[in-house]
């Protein structure tokens, strides 16, 4: 089971919500390629007093602006061609059932209480901060998000957070991997080495949430704070704390991708809340960067929030797929540019992979009468093209395992550009009429090269990648990690389609003032 975070659903999908859907589908093809049964999940983050105050702004319910920002996520995740296998809302009634069951295995541990609650809250981060924490400005507070913060007084649940600090650095010893990059978890360790505070779980100063059973101790409606809420989905899609459905077994996690402002959360929290409710931790919390417009971080307010479906419509969406794995140090911040991904476009998928293989297959399509060529004697130089290309999953795996796309596409590339020299060098085009034969093969250890960088690139652009395999007329159930060694090598003398041209170079439209 690998997950995204689940969005707020107060706005439409950002360029880092893209991102991260197309990380984390990358990651669950590939898991897919190499033989397992994978759950990719994703959700939507609906309920909390932000969700309310957008919603009263534009004239909406909660549950309209909800169900309105959830189908335009729903769209991106198709137009991405990162469609997940479920998505979970938090306002459905089966993450209800097990939000609320969390909270009672919490609460027969012993771990929520009753008190009074009085702090600065954060709406825009559904979070308190301490006094210590904050900055002033003009007489108002801000939180170090730069968010304002406002002073709130509520009877509130606690959640006894204080109590978990030395079992949650055990777990971070032992499972020195169960936050990834390292520094993230670096951060995190020396967080909770400074000692945590109990937690304030619920809210009563308004109703939009899962409203949490009426006690004989509460004086007023209790709803649930929207982070136990929104961390409980990743279960909720499972059923494993109800029991209910066939994904129970999915549980725990192998990774929950997310983003590096919400890590507290998810390596603290989510941990300590699963530990009290006797459930098993997650694998891994994998952690990306931000990525900025040519260095300035997206906001509404800044005004240059870019529509991701925009840019999939303009560049293609393997192409923005490939450039955000590809360019981006995968946990590290990272910018785009228009001029950043065209130059990722055209260098590497049109010049390098896309023209390599218009130029073999059509020449096989006109020389060795549309089929697979035959293979004569072989040299050194077809050997070790074949070798490396037949080494290339392995690399990319390594890459892989350590949740570095950006690494595992350079190793694929770094053949892709073998590949080039290989085919460069050898001119088969010159020995069409002098030596037909060695045409031949190379012809054949091109293809046959080329069959073996399509089937690990289907985890990242795998539209390109799978029209790439039908022009070798590679069978649909052909296209696995076992299958991209020489023990499933193109036949010589089978079929090929017409060759058509993938990954077309980027071209610039005329602009209105350079006529
Ligand atoms: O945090 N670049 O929702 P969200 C890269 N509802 N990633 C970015 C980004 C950027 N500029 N901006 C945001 C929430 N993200 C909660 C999650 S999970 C139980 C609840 C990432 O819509 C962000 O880090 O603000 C997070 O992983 C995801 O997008 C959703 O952010």
């Amino acid at each position: 089971m690998i997950s995204t975070a689940i969005p707020y659903a107060n706005g439409a999908p950002h360029i880092g919500h893209a991102y991260e859907r197309i990380a984390t589908d990358a990651f669950a093809r590939w898991k897919r390629l190499e033989g397992f049964d994978v759950l990719f999940v994703t959700g939507m983050d609906e309920h909390g007093q932000k969700m309310q105050r957008t919603a009263e702004r534009e004239g909406l319910t909660p549950q309209g602006l909800a169900d309105r920002t959830a189908a335009q996520f729903e769209r991106m995740g198709e137009v991405l061609n990162a469609r997940a296998d479920d998505i979970v809302r938090t306002t459905q009634e089966r993450h209800k059932q097990a939000a609320l069951e969390i909270w009672r295995r919490m609460e027969a541990n012993g771990d929520i209480y009753l008190a009074k609650y009085a702090g600065w809250y954060s709406v825009r981060d559904e979070a308190y901060y301490d006094e210590g924490e904050l900055t002033e400005r003009d007489g108002k507070k801000y939180a170090p998000t730069g968010t304002p913060v406002e002073w709130v007084e509520e009877e509130s649940w606690f959640f006894r957070l204080s109590a978990y600090g030395e079992k949650l650095l055990a777990h971070y010893e032992s499972h020195p991997d169960f936050i990834t990059p390292e520094h993230y978890k670096n951060e995190i360790v020396a967080f909770v080495k400074r000692g945590l505070a109990d937690l304030s779980i619920s809210r009563t100063t308004f109703d939009w949430g899962i409203p949490i059973p009426a006690s004989p101790q509460t004086s007023s409606s209790h709803v649930m704070y929207v982070w136990v809420d929104a961390l409980t989905n990743y279960i909720t899609a499972t059923g494993w704390l109800t029991g209910q459905g066939d994904r129970v077994r999915f549980w725990p996690a192998d990774a929950h991708v997310i983003g590096k402002d919400i890590t507290r959360f998810h390596a603290i929290f989510w941990p300590a809340f699963l530990l009290s409710a006797s459930a098993p931790l997650p694998e891994k919390i994998v952690v990306h960067g931000f990525l900025f417009s040519r260095g300035e971080k997206m906001s509404k307010s800044v005004g240059n929030v870019v529509d991701p479906i925009e840019l999939a419509e303009r560049y293609g969406v393997d192409q923005l797929r490939y450039f955000f794995l590809r360019e981006i140090p995968f946990g590290q911040d990272g910018n785009y540019s228009h001029e950043a991904i065209v130059n990722r476009i055209n260098a590497d998928l049109a010049n390098d992979l896309g023209n390599l293989a218009q130029r073999s297959l059509s020449m096989i399509a006109k020389n060795c009468g549309g089929a697979v060529p035959r293979l004569h004697e072989t040299l050194e130089e077809d050997a070790r093209i074949l070798n490396e290309s037949g080494g290339v999953v392995e690399l990319a795996r390594r890459a892989m395992d350590a949740y570095r796309p950006d690494h595992a596409l350079a190793e694929i590339f770094r053949v892709v550009a073998e590949a080039n020299r290989y085919f460069a060098s050898q001119e088969p085009w010159a020995k069409k009429k002098s030596d037909p034969a060695r045409m031949e093969t190379i012809l054949y250890v091109t293809a046959e090269t080329l069959r073996r960088l399509a089937i690990p690139l289907q985890a990242f652009i795998p539209a390109g990648a799978g029209a790439l395999l039908d022009l070798l007329a590679v069978p649909l159930e052909a296209r696995e990690f076992i299958h991209a060694s020489a023990d499933h090598a193109l036949v010589s003398g089978a079929p090929l389609p017409a060759p058509a041209p993938i990954f077309p170079r980027f071209v610039e439209e005329e602009s209105a003032s350079n006529p």
